[in-house]
């Protein structure tokens, strides 16, 4: 039995050695899988914005790496706005259009109105691949749709990352309920399979907590060099608990929260030793009692007002807090 429980150990150990393996890559789900996020939520344009939507719309952008030379699709999950996942209000009524773009216009770093945070309708920029509205459809409930398949070369390529990028938005065109759904970048129409190196990252992030309150969501932007600090903004975080940033310098920085229907903003300085890793945002529920139904928005900017990327596969990987130790030879 001894030897039973130590060779399960070891394939427990292996396991975990395989799960952290740089090499596999969990890009294509967003919400990530690190992410332990279970839904992202866009209303209806005539919804309240006390709800946790404040703009009804949510951009995405999947990059997929150079190398890869096959077709590839962009799943939905639950595209509806009716029966299971989707917030009600009154009755279901809200439209969602889902459409993608690729081609020149598309890529963030080259086209700032690509990223879609001004309020203009500029973020349209691209060649519009494919397009699809969806109601309240017991068809799509609880299901996936599959746009696609598409070219990887259909996208604007991207040198420094070496990937093509392609964009989708989510728009509430008419009525006030909120839809929840989740994408899946697959190389499969029917199964989801994922393309090795690809990810996926949006600059304003509109996102449904956990009706849990011993969950710990997290979002995981990237620090690029020459930032020396970033300004955060959350909307409609309900008073739920704390937001706390990690990082291997950061134990766990506690940021100002927004309320109700309202926004909150602070700094939070960067040091060297955080530039060219993710950093990791974690929202802690509260625990006295539970905030039921919580969507909440973060958007993050540079010193220069520049956006920042939140990568649903962390670059880098899951940043850890690495304590300083000081190992001082006493001189006596
Ligand atoms: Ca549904
Ligand atoms: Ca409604
Ligand atoms: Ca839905
Ligand atoms: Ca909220």
């Amino acid at each position: 039995m001894k030897l039973g429980s130590r060779v399960k150990k070891l394939i427990a150990l292996l396991m975990l050695a395989m799960a952290f393996s740089p090499g596999l890559v969990h890009g294509q789900a967003v919400p990530g899988k690190d992410e332990n996020i279970p839904f992202l939520v866009t209303f209806g344009k005539f919804g309240e914005t006390s709800w946790g939507d404040d703009d009804f719309v949510s951009i995405f952008f999947f990059t997929i790496p150079k190398d890869f030379n096959r077709q590839f699709y962009i799943k939905v999950f639950d595209p509806d706005c009716g029966g299971q996942h989707d917030e009600i209000q009154g009755v279901f009524d809200t439209k969602t259009l889902f459409s993608v773009y690729g081609g020149k216009g598309v890529d963030p770093d080259k086209n700032v109105e690509s990223r879609g945070l001004k309020d203009t309708d500029n973020y349209k920029q691209g060649n519009l691949l494919a397009s699809k509205v969806f109601g309240n459809e017991p068809t799509y409930d609880n299901r996936y749709y599959a746009f696609g398949p598409f070219n990887p070369t259909e996208g604007d390529y991207n040198e420094k990352w070496r990937s093509y990028i392609f964009k989708i938005v989510c728009e509430g065109i008419s009525g006030d309920d909120g839809n929840l759904y989740r994408y899946f970048l697959s190389s499969d129409k029917n199964n989801d399979i994922p393309i090795e190196g690809a990810n996926a990252f949006t600059y304003e992030y509109t996102f449904r907590m956990w009706n849990d309150n011993k969950s710990i969501s997290h979002i995981y932007p990237y620090v690029d060099t020459g930032i020396v600090s970033i300004k955060q903004r959350n909307f409609d975080w309900d008073d739920d608990g704390i937001i706390l940033v990690v990082s291997t310098y950061k134990q766990g920085l506690p940021v100002p929260v927004s309320n109700e229907n309202d926004t909150v903003e602070s700094v939070i300085p960067i040091e060297a030793a955080e530039i060219g890793k993710s950093l990791d945002f974690q929202f802690h529920k509260k625990k006295e009692f539970l905030v039921r139904n919580n969507n909440v928005v973060i958007a993050l900017e540079n010193q220069r007002g520049d956006a920042l990327q939140f990568f649903s596969s962390p670059i880098g990987g899951v940043p850890v807090y690495q304590p300083v130790i000081s190992v001082r030879k006493k001189t006596k």
